[in-house]
C-alpha cells in the first residue's frame, strides 16, 4: 500500500481544491503555487505514484489519463494559443508529492528549456 498524500486527501474531498473538471477517470484542480495563469493538476481517480508507473500500467488506464489531461485543457480554453504539460517524476525531476499528476500550465508564453 502507497503513503496516503495530499492529493489522496483531495480525492476524497477530505481536504478543499478549487476543482475544475472531473470525470470518471480524472479529476482536475487548481495549483496551490501557481506558476502560470493557468496552473492546473490532473490526477487519475485509479492511484499510481509517479509517470514511471505508466510503463506497467493497463493502457486503457493510461489513454484514459491522457485524454482526461487534453479534455481539461480543453476545457480551459488553451487549445487555440497552446500550453505545457509537465510531469515532474522522482527525486531529480523534482516530484514532491507522491501521487501522479500532470501540471497544465498556460495562458503565458512559456520558455525552453525549462530549468
Ligand atoms: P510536484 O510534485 O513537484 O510535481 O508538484 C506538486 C504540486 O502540488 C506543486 O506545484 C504544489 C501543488 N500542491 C501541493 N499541495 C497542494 C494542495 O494542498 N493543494 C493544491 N491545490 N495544490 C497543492
Amino acid at each position: 500500500m502507497s503513503e496516503e498524500t495530499i492529493f489522496d486527501k483531495i480525492l476524497k474531498n477530505e481536504i478543499p481544491s478549487e476543482k475544475v473538471f472531473e470525470n470518471e477517470h480524472v479529476l482536475a484542480f487548481r495549483d496551490i503555487e501557481p506558476q502560470a495563469p493557468i496552473h492546473v493538476l490532473v490526477i487519475p481517480k485509479r492511484k499510481m505514484e509517479s509517470f514511471a508507473d505508466l510503463a506497467d500500467a493497463d493502457p486503457r488506464d493510461v489513454a484514459a489519463f491522457m485524454q482526461g489531461v487534453a479534455r481539461v485543457a480543453r476545457e480551459l480554453g488553451l487549445d487555440e494559443n497552446g500550453y505545457r504539460v509537465v510531469f515532474n517524476t522522482g527525486r531529480d525531476g523534482l516530484q514532491t508529492v507522491q501521487y501522479i499528476h500532470a501540471h497544465i500550465l498556460g495562458g503565458r508564453s512559456m520558455k525552453w528549456p525549462p530549468g
